[in-house]
């Protein structure tokens, strides 16, 4: 590994300096943002929790104005850093990232296409996602960002908390190949959610591929009693593109406490046209009409 002799810092810390190829370096940055504070309402009793619900906000802040975007890490964090979790009765019901200049790829069509590119989300399970070592989410000086959030609080008082999202970026001058996010959903377009029958259920959404490319990096997300959630090619005989496990709490089935991911260069390549099929999987002990199923792929175009 070779250090660059000039490393430019501004508004961020270098953290790496990594040789890509023969004379060429990679700088990484990262930085830190806080979006809020929010404050969400003390719960009223111990089955009603507080509830901040979609609050959005426009032209929030970004990481860096001209760059790549190599990796988003989500949290909720309280004023001093420390993270804000269940055990002090603070939840990430769901946070979404969206780029208003930029179309949605599966549903620039429908009011939820307004807002523009979904590129990013959390639940409760935080997430990160990191792009494979050459690829990038590239942002521009025009681009706008917009956060949707909806926090809940199981404490009896209230709670002031902040959305925080750590990146790593690259600066624009490199070379960098995009990733183009695709959003998956059972409710797609919708409000996401949708229900399930007690027992196991496999729910399926089909998606008609647009965004023909190599997919680098996938990641899920499903509600408590969830088991994954997975795309698989039904024009390549159903072969699975990725699937993402959840790791529920043993202590209480109604917490995701993680999502795995999947990320490789390529983890597929889907083609124009192809039927890539989503599934989203529960084995829950009741029936519920608020569970998601969802998928976010990155994509770099062909
Ligand atoms: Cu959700």
């Amino acid at each position: 590994m070779k250090r660059c002799a000039v490393v430019v810092v501004f508004l961020a810390v270098a953290i790496s300096v990594v040789g890509v190829a023969p004379g060429a370096h990679a700088t990484t940055y990262k930085k830190v943002v806080r979006y809020g504070p929010f404050i969400i309402p003390a719960a009223g009793s111990i089955d009603q929790p507080g509830m901040l619900n979609n609050r959005l906000k426009f032209a929030v802040q970004r990481p860096c104005l001209d760059c790549h975007i190599t990796s988003m890490t989500p949290n909720l964090v309280y004023s001093d850093g420390r993270p804000a979790t269940m055990e002090t009765g603070a939840m990430i019901h769901h946070f979404v990232l969206t780029s208003q200049f930029r179309k949605d790829a599966t549903c620039a069509n429908s009011w939820l296409g307004l807002a523009g590119a979904r590129f990013f989300a959390s639940g409760d399970e935080r997430t990160p996602i990191s792009f494979p070592e050459g690829y990038g989410y590239r942002v521009r000086w025009y681009d706008s960002w917009n956060l949707l959030v909806d926090l809940m609080n199981h404490s009896l008082e209230s709670k002031t908390v902040y959305v925080q999202v750590t990146y790593t970026y690259r600066p624009s001058w490199e070379s960098v190949k995009r990733v183009r996010p695709v959003w998956l959903d059972i409710d797609q377009c919708g409000d996401s959610e949708y229900s399930i029958p007690s027992g196991f259920s496999d729910t399926h959404w089909n998606w008609n591929v647009n965004v023909p490319g190599k997919a680098v990096a996938v990641m899920g997300h499903v509600h408590g009693g969830g088991v994954a959630v997975e795309v698989t090619n039904e024009s390549q005989g159903g072969a699975s593109i990725c699937k993402s496990v959840a790791t529920l709490d043993p202590m209480d089935s109604h917490r995701v406490l993680s999502m795995s991911t999947c990320r490789g260069d390529p983890v597929a390549s889907v083609h124009q046209g192809e039927v890539v099929r989503l599934h989203s999987m529960y084995e829950s002990e009741h029936a519920a009409n608020d569970v998601m199923g969802i998928m976010l792929l990155y994509i770099n175009p062909s």
